[in-house]
């Protein structure tokens, strides 16, 4: 085990995360203001263009409003920009999994843990196609490719163009999160059709070291500018739950809603805590947290579609009609994610009903 593999594993909990223990009687104080303080919100789905020059006392300050003030600004926002009762549907599949050789500690796929992951060659073309067929029989607007991979080599880049020809010629949006690219590589990508590209930032620029090693932040905005460069749409997002503190959840959202545009999709994913992971044993974060996180995105990035993403199938339905009122509009849809489990269609369908809401089709 590395060094930074070892502290990860035995760093003790940050302040204030560990929402298993004690009740909010027997903490010294309450952990919100009874009243709002003031936050500029005088642009954002105001009629305006979207803000890049969040600070993070501003998004701080959301944070740290009441939770009902924060819903209620959220929701205002989130009503100007978008239909509240539709929700865009992807689906996930992974064309290349495990193997990587990467430490990002969260994750299921890097080779340097033991968490039952087999890894898999590369998938057939025709293999894709299949299932992009039925994730589209099923509903789906956007079809997701993923890949454990630090970067793609020359010679994946040309199956994976392939794959997002034929994706696309089902009428599927297309989208694809295959690690670092070149700017070639990107404008190939652009070139074959693909729609979107995922690369997340994951946490705030200070967590990010206790995170992943083999790479540096930079990197990470590295491709995320070549991306946009090369005119493919930007998905981005991060992790929650990973043992960061709020400070890390403010510095992560004012990174995103800094960003030159904002990405068109933001995925919040609540940490899938895997067994043999370095974070597998975490403490569960508190779900109304998540829930601020969501709200918090969605005031800051107006126009961008905030994806409740993974960790839905530990979560109540409770807290996902939360997160649908604090301004997520998009999930991943279908029982499984990249190698864990996601809600079955039929209980998302279900949930779906219950709430009245409706999936957004391709181009809508
Ligand atoms: N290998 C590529 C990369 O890292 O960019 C693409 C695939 S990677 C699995 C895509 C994203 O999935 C990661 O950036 C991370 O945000 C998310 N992810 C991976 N494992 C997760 C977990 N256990 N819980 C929540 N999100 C996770
Ligand atoms: C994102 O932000 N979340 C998705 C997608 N982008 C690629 C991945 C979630 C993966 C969860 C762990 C797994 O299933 O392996
Ligand atoms: Fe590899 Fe991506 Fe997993 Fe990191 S998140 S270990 S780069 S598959």
């Amino acid at each position: 085990m590395s060094e930074a593999e070892h502290s990860r594993r035995t760093r003790s909990p940050r302040r204030g995360e560990d929402w298993g223990e004690g009740t909010p009687a027997e903490r010294s104080e309450f952990p919100h203001p009874t009243r709002a303080p003031r936050v500029d919100l005088s642009s954002p789905g105001g009629g305006g263009a979207p803000r890049h020059d969040w600070t993070r006392e501003q998004v701080r300050a959301l944070f740290d409003l009441p939770f009902p003030e924060l819903m209620f600004r959220a929701q205002e926002i989130h009503r100007r920009n978008f239909d509240p009762g539709a929700v865009q549907i992807s689906t996930l599949l992974s064309i290349k999994t495990g193997g990587c050789p990467e430490d990002c500690a969260y994750c299921p796929q890097s080779a340097r843990y033991d968490a039952g992951v087999r890894a898999e060659k590369l998938m057939s073309l025709d293999a894709v196609l299949a299932e992009a067929r039925t994730a589209r029989a099923a509903g789906a607007s956007r079809f997701c490719m993923g890949a454990a991979w630090r970067e793609p080599k020359e010679r994946d880049l040309d199956n994976v163009c392939a794959m997002v020809e034929g994706v696309k010629a089902l009428g599927l949006e297309t989208c694809a999160t295959l690690g670092m690219l070149t700017a070639a590589q990107a404008q190939r990508l652009k070139a074959a059709g693909l729609d979107f590209y995922n690369h997340n930032i994951d946490t705030s620029p200070e967590f990010y070291g206790d995170i992943i090693t083999t790479r540096t932040y930079q990197d990470r905005l590295d491709t995320l500018q070549r991306v946009r460069e090369a005119g493919i749409h930007v998905c981005c997002g991060g992790i929650v739950g990973m043992g960061e503190t709020r400070e890390d959840r403010v510095g992560m959202i004012a990174t995103l809603a800094s960003l030159p545009a904002h990405p068109e999709s933001v995925p919040i994913n609540m940490l899938v805590r895997v067994g043999g992971t370095p974070l597998a044993g975490e403490p569960k974060l508190d779900p109304l947290e998540f829930v601020r996180t969501i709200a918090v995105a969605r005031i800051t990035m107006p126009r961008s579609m905030v994806r409740l993403s993974a960790g839905r199938e530990d979560m109540s339905e409770e807290t996902q009609a939360l997160c649908f009122l604090a301004g997520a509009n998009s999930i991943f849809y279908g029982p499984k994610l990249l190698t864990t489990s996601n809600p079955g269609r039929d209980r998302d369908r279900d949930l779906m009903e219950r709430l009245g809401m409706r999936a957004l089709e391709p181009g809508d």
